[in-house]
């Protein structure tokens, strides 16, 4: 009943104008219809909350008998209101709704509307990645519709989808894995809605459907991995070390090019084998899964692991002190990320090498979002610069990761 009342709908319009509430009660809405048989009725649920509803029907009156209906409904609630001032309230709403699509907020001229679509929060990597965004959109004065997409690639078709019907200005989107993104982006082309690829690259024939790719070099970052390696085994006079490499979520950039630039770094080098590869997700559950299994089948055997985030490293570390053996001595240790309990931990001697990946794009997105959506062209490719923290630096003065 509340919800019926006049108050509610004279200000439902000005609220809704707000990217975050919208985002918010968007997943909200799509999650009761996930959970439940449903129906729903609002001005957008057909084109943008449920495109895919099973029936949608379209109704709709003149603004008279609209205000007509409605002095009826209040009288009978017995809240009555004069028709006059119905009747321009229902006109004004009608006038915000119709002009938010464009520009949602009443805002400047120059204001950018950036719909992002975080792919999960799988590490805390992506919380920082996550906070990073949301920082600098209110830096940059961008007006940002964020939707977390948890692991899900369709979720995150489907946010890309709810972006386009926005009209937002930019959409930037965290690829989760890099086949697959065709379709949805040529309609985003074709909408004439430019797209900044954060963090992750996809692949595709038609490299016009991106604007621009802002994230790592995470074959740099391999190769960084293998070159520690390389210095290590040096340093210990090693003749033969055994690596277990423990990648990312499958088909995603970081785990293919980590894969890749680390082995490329240490192949032809005799002292090294390469024991068994398995992927770990980016999940701290899932590198203690990983790592218990190569030890139940390695045992003290494995002399190096290789893992493609702090997170998996932190939960590989707890399964090999479970099993008796000391992290960063008895098995060398190389993750990537730079998260400040992996740092911790290299201080403490039980992580050899941290190959840095920052999560902290926001700037540079918002600075490309705002060119883009000025119609400036901007660099296709630009990675930020990384650093990589081994045992063998003096790290007294890093200064807090903040991740
Ligand atoms: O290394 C990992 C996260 O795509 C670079 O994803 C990112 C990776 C990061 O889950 O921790």
């Amino acid at each position: 009943q509340a919800i019926r009342e006049n108050q509610v709908s004279r200000y439902a319009s000005q609220v809704s104008a707000y990217p975050a509430v919208r985002a918010f009660l968007l997943e909200m809405q799509r999650n009761l219809a996930r959970t439940h048989d449903v129906i729903m009725d609002g001005r957008d649920i057909g084109t943008v909350v449920l495109p895919q509803a099973d029936l949608k029907i379209f109704l709709t009156a003149s603004v008279e008998e609209r205000a007509r209906r409605r002095m009826l409904e209040l009288e009978e609630r017995g809240t009555p209101e004069p028709y006059a001032a119905i009747l321009r309230a229902i006109q004004e709403r009608d006038w915000n709704d119709t002009h938010r699509d464009a520009a949602p907020l009443r805002q400047a001229e120059d204001a950018v509307l950036l719909g992002f679509s975080q792919l999960g929060s799988e590490s805390a990597w992506r919380v920082g990645s996550t906070r990073s965004i949301e920082e600098a959109a209110e830096r940059h004065g961008v007006s940002l519709m964020m939707l977390n997409a948890y692991q899900k690639q369709e979720k995150q078709i489907d946010a890309i989808r709810s972006f386009i019907s926005y009209r937002v200005d930019v959409i930037s989107f965290a690829p989760i894995v890099e086949d697959g993104w065709d379709t949805v982006l040529t309609e985003a082309k074709a909408a004439g809605i430019p797209v900044i690829l954060v963090d992750r690259l996809i692949t595709t024939e038609d490299e016009s459907l991106y604007a621009c790719f802002v994230g790592a070099d995470f074959i740099k970052e391999g190769r960084s991995a293998g070159e520690f390696l390389l210095k290590k085994a040096d340093a210990m006079g090693a003749k033969h070390l055994n690596i277990v490499e423990i990648t990312g979520t499958e088909d995603s950039t970081p785990q293919r090019q980590r894969h890749q630039g680390f082995h490329d770094t240490i192949a032809g080098d005799e002292r090294f084998t390469v024991l068994e590869s398995i992927s770990g997700d980016f999940l701290v559950s899932k590198g203690e899964e990983c790592m218990r299994y190569l030890l139940d089948k390695y045992g003290e055997d494995i002399d190096v692991l290789y893992s493609h985030n702090d997170g998996m490293t932190l939960g590989a570390i707890d399964a090999i002190r479970e099993y008796g053996l000391s992290p960063g001595s008895d098995i060398i240790i190389i993750t990537v990320d730079g998260e400040q309990a992996a740092i911790d931990l290299l201080k403490a001697g039980e992580i050899n090498c941290v190959v840095e990946c920052t999560p902290n794009l926001g700037d540079s997105v918002m600075e490309l979002a705002k060119k883009l959506a000025a119609g400036e062209t901007v660099p296709k490719m630009s990675h930020p610069d990384e650093d990589v923290f081994t045992e063998f630096d003096d790290l007294s003065d890093l200064a807090p990761r903040g991740y």
